[in-house]
């Protein structure tokens, strides 16, 4: 069922004061789609146009502090995350969220920015696989996270259809509902791929020019709004991808 009350989303996030990305980019995509928008900030990050300059992470304490106040208060539809740091910040929101089961859990596994800056570290990775995927009612990866949350790299001969198809089972196995691999970091048109578990399906569209920073939360936070209001997955994500695919059209014709 769709409902036309506003839905209540949470974003886990760090701060990137472009508003390209971040909680900056979430909290205006939920509002733009209708939704209220909450948000536990867990990094400030220093940044310009060239890219991320500097992190400051908000400890553990505060990321708690944050979190459970925020699920106490006023618990959402969905909560969506993105980036997360290192393990311990991991560990605190993962577990709150046992703790406080949101209706919908998007998980969008941001490791590093557009730039390469790492935005979780390692333990943090294996952290997220460990704790949150379980929970996750959906992954979000693009290709490089991907191989990174799966542990797997492309041999020689593999085509990318095979390896993303492994990717998807791999990632499936650590626990999520569904698997989203977005293909904006694949060579070529840029397919995204939806796992179940069983069936493999492909969302083709045709490659913008230029590199969006901050399309991978946009999308994540427009699938979570979608999620939240009840609409089945595939439509969920056909919707968040024509999303970005708007406000990457419209970003391409402010320059
Ligand atoms: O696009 C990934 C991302 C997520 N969150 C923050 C970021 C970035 C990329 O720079 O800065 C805070």
């Amino acid at each position: 069922m769709v409902s036309e009350k506003a839905k209540r989303i949470l974003t886990i996030a760090g701060s990137d004061p472009t508003g390209g990305a971040g909680i900056q980019a979430d909290l205006r995509t939920f509002e733009r789609l209708g939704a209220e928008g909450r948000s536990v900030l867990t990094a400030v990050t220093v940044q310009d146009r060239h890219g991320v300059r500097d992190i400051f992470p908000v400890s553990p304490e505060a990321l708690t502090r944050q979190l459970e106040t925020a699920l106490r208060d006023a618990p959402p539809d969905a909560v969506k995350t993105g980036m997360l740091v290192n393990a311990e910040t991991v560990r605190a929101a993962a577990d709150l969220l046992r703790r406080f089961v949101p209706p919908v859990l998007v998980v969008d596994p941001v490791i590093r920015s557009s730039d390469g800056v790492e935005l979780l570290s390692p333990d943090g990775v294996a952290a997220l696989c460990a704790t949150l995927l379980p929970m996750a009612t959906a992954v979000t990866p693009n290709l490089p996270e991907a191989e990174a949350l799966a542990g797997l790299q492309r041999a020689p001969g593999v085509s990318t259809a095979s390896f993303v198809k492994s990717l998807c089972e791999k990632i499936f196995a650590l626990g999520p509902r569904y698997v989203i691999i977005t293909g904006g970091h694949r060579s070529g048109e840029p397919v995204d791929v939806l796992f179940d578990g069983s069936e493999l399906r492909a969302f083709t569209s045709r490659r913008l020019p230029g590199n969006m920073h901050g399309g991978g939360c946009i999308f994540a936070s427009a699938l979570s709004v979608h999620l939240a209001a009840g609409r089945p997955v595939e439509e969920a994500l056909r919707r968040a991808k024509a999303y970005v695919r708007a406000r990457m059209i419209a970003s391409i014709s402010y320059q």
